[in-house]
């Protein structure tokens, strides 16, 4: 396909940058880390999202190098970054089924000198369904090198809580389906509010998704979520603006 051919070269001519999320602490509003969001200008098209040109990269195998890109990219950010706080990067299922991903993780930390624990992987269910005890093996290893380890999309695929208990996750992002419906319906306010209870009593962190409004963040304050991230507090923007524009709608 013409998206996959362009992509082959997109890294290379410098059409890929990351953009930036904060996120930030519900209670002092202090930011507490940033999540990398991967943006391409086409020559042509525009901006594509990630959301039309991930799936091509893992079906092409493409994901390889531009996982890669985004890891390198997001550390040696990060190191520039005037409070040492974490960087989240997503990393896609194939990725993170790659057999030389512990050794790649440790050699990208050297080069770029970022501390483990300034590192977060974002994780989505369906990678621990297929190869669970392969998944368990890899988590644990990362944990043990520092990494902090993020449940994304959290109630959204074939949720198990078990996965909760087994796998060593310090935190679950609430998608942000269940936060729109804030205030909407009283099933996405159960939801986040059983989340928030088995997150409380597993010792895991969360950090609750696309809060827009004012009312869903104080919803989400009353019910005691630690963090939230969102376009009322910050959209994703350059690495050099992160700074500068992190709670200026406060
Ligand atoms: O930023 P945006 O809402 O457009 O992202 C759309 C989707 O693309 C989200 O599911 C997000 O997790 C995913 N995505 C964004 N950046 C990356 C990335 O660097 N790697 C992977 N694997 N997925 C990403
Ligand atoms: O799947 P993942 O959670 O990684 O994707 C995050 C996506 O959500 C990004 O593409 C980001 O641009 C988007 N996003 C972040 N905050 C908001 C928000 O407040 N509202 C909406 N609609 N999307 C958001
Ligand atoms: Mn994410
Ligand atoms: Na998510």
């Amino acid at each position: 396909r013409a998206l996959e051919r362009d992509l082959r070269t997109a890294i290379e001519r410098g059409e890929l940058h990351l953009a930036y999320q904060p996120q930030f602490d519900t209670q002092s509003l202090e930011m507490t880390g940033a999540e990398a969001l991967l943006r391409w200008n086409h020559p042509r098209r525009g901006a594509v999202s990630p959301g039309e040109f991930v799936p091509v990269a893992e079906e092409s195998g493409l994901i390889l190098p531009l996982g890669r890109w985004v890891l390198d990219t997001a550390c040696a950010e990060a190191m520039r970054w005037p409070i040492p706080c974490r960087v989240a990067v997503n990393i896609s299922p194939a990725q993170f089924r790659q057999p030389d991903l512990l050794p790649a993780i440790s050699g990208l930390l050297e080069r770029t000198g970022l501390p483990p624990h300034r590192l977060k992987m974002e994780v989505t269910e369906g990678l621990l369904i297929d190869d669970t005890e392969r998944a368990l093996t890899i988590l644990q290893a990362l944990k043990r090198m520092g990494i902090a380890l993020s449940l994304d999309d959290f109630g959204t695929g074939y949720s198990s809580l078990g996965y909760l208990r087994r796998f060593p996750f310090d935190e679950i992002k609430i998608d942000q389906s269940f936060v729109r419906g804030l205030g909407r319906d009283v099933e996405s306010a159960a939801i986040v509010e059983a989340v928030l209870a088995l997150s409380r009593s597993l010792g895991i962190s969360v950090v609750a998704e696309g809060v827009e409004t004012e009312q869903q963040l104080e919803m989400l304050r009353s019910r005691g979520c630690p963090r939230v991230q969102g376009y009322l507090l910050g959209r994703p923007v350059p690495s050099a603006a992160l700074f500068h524009s992190a709670g200026a709608g406060l």
